[in-house]
């Protein structure tokens, strides 16, 4: 066994026992209750799912095990004369909730280098997609492709012992996880750069090697582990988190959970909205004809797109309720590397611009921005002008967090999600009767 895999062997051995006792003694403990208001409106703020990897503090912005971003970004390794960390190191981080030490990193670099073979078959999944695929849908079948190698399903169906199924969940995660920047990469290659393949470099990490196959110099890999950090994990509720957790929950292998993941985080409400943001931005750029709008202008133009029934893409949030963190880590990066950039001047104005507007129309219970608010622009000045790719990049950072809670609910054998549902009738009935 790897010392990874032994460390959370270990530190399962410990959590089963403590979270059998905790609903054991307190299975009728109340929680939260249902309201018709939470019932009605996408069960919004409705504490009914559980997880330990993250969690979402709404003026605070997230918490990965515990640390706030500018902890993590300060406390966990990194590469010799970089910026940002590791992001194996951020995996290590989720998956057992400790700082790992530099030859922890090493070990799991090594892991993942072991395991990071493509199959043939997945370039040609992406190679044969139909034409004007959406990036995100060939993500999607390119990882659903994979389902064939799963260990977890092989195991299932010899017949192991359920209190095992983290052991092949962990394999399928380590092994999933390891292919991704390479599958992303090349669908980025394959759709914008006449698909010329740039072949992985054994010696690089996550971030920088996700950067090298995507073909684009340096620092484009600290822009790369920073974006796979800010996006892995939003706690539980999220579509894409609560996706893969509702489907690996009917035992459906890290492939199918993943896969529909990443569907969850294709739409606009969702990851989407970072490419919708930059085609937002872009029509107005367009239009200034490259000057920078005035005040009047872009107040003007953010209020068409409100009159115009369309929500301010990148701006909002269920759960939090002040400006995102995430928005915040890359505004200051921004303003550290792109000052003088044209459409950061634009992301820059709408900051100001946005909130109030969003304040005065008197709807959104959050009008300040979301992290994909930002994200697009940062990819425009490092080259990366293909809007619709963003969320590619989002998914590759996002399944870090979604593997990780994966590996524990089968560690801790939390059952098949299944909620009750109600007719409309019903519930006019329960009201009438109260
Ligand atoms: N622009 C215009 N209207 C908005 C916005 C916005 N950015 N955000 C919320 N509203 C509206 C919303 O449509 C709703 O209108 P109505 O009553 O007519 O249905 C009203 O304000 C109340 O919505 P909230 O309770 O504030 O927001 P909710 O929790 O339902 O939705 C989002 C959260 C994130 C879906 C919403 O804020 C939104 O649509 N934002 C724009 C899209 C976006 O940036 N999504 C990315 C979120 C982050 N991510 O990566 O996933
Ligand atoms: C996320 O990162 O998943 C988004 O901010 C959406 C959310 O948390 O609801």
């Amino acid at each position: 066994m790897t010392p990874l895999k032994q460390k959370l062997a270990e530190k399962i051995d410990q959590e089963r026992p403590r979270i059998r006792k905790l609903v054991k003694e307190n299975c009728d403990a109340v929680i939260d209750t249902c309201t018709v208001d939470k019932l009605f409106g996408g069960m919004r703020g409705l504490k009914c799912l559980i997880t330990d990897i993250s969690y979402l503090d709404p003026e605070e912005g997230i918490r990965y095990r515990g640390y706030t971003l500018p902890e993590i970004f300060k406390k966990l390794p990194k590469p010799k004369g970089a910026e940002m960390p590791y992001v194996e190191g951020l995996f290590y981080l989720l998956l057992t909730g400790e700082i790992p030490s530099e030859e922890d990193i090493s070990d799991l670099i090594d892991e993942f280098r072991k395991r990071s073979t493509v199959p043939r078959y997945v370039f040609e999944v992406i190679d044969h997609a139909p034409s004007l695929s959406h990036p995100m849908t060939i993500l999607s079948m390119a990882i659903l492709s994979l389902h064939r190698e799963s260990v977890f399903d092989l195991k299932y169906h010899e017949g192991v012992n359920k209190l095992d199924y983290w052991d092949s969940t962990y394999e399928d995660s380590l092994n999933l996880l390891a292919k991704l920047p390479e599958i992303a990469a090349y669908i980025y290659r394959k759709l914008y750069k006449e698909g010329k393949r740039i072949q992985p470099n054994p010696d690089l990490d996550f971030g920088g090697n996700f950067a090298h196959m995507m073909g684009i110099p340096k620092p484009y890999d600290e822009v790369s582990r920073m974006y796979f950090i800010l996006h892995a994990d939003h706690e539980s509720g999220n579509v894409s988190a609560h996706t893969g957790h509702l489907v690996s929950s009917a035992l459906s292998d890290i492939y199918l959970a993943i896969s529909a993941m990443v569907n969850g985080l294709a739409g606009p409400l969702h990851g989407l909205a970072n490419q919708e943001v930059l085609h937002w931005i872009m029509s107005l750029h367009d239009k200034m004809d490259g000057k920078l709008p005035t005040e009047a202008e872009m107040k003007q133009f953010v209020w068409d797109t409100l009159n115009a029934g369309q929500v301010i893409p990148g701006y909002g949030h269920a759960v939090l309720r002040k400006t995102d963190p995430r928005y915040m880590m890359q505004r200051e990066f921004s303003l550290k590397y792109l000052k003088d950039d044209m459409l950061f001047k634009f992301v820059d104005m709408l900051y100001k611009i946005v909130p109030p507007i969003l304040t005065e129309q008197g709807k959104a219970k959050n009008p300040w921005p979301n992290v994909d608010a930002h994200s697009g622009v940062i990819q425009m000045y490092y080259g990366v002008t293909e809007h619709d790719f963003y969320t590619v990049m989002f998914a590759v950072g996002r399944a870090l967090g979604v593997c990780a809670n994966i590996i524990w609910d089968r560690a801790l054998l939390y059952p098949i999600e299944r909620p009750k549902s109600l007719t409309s009738a019903m519930i006019e009935d329960i009201i009438k009767k109260k």
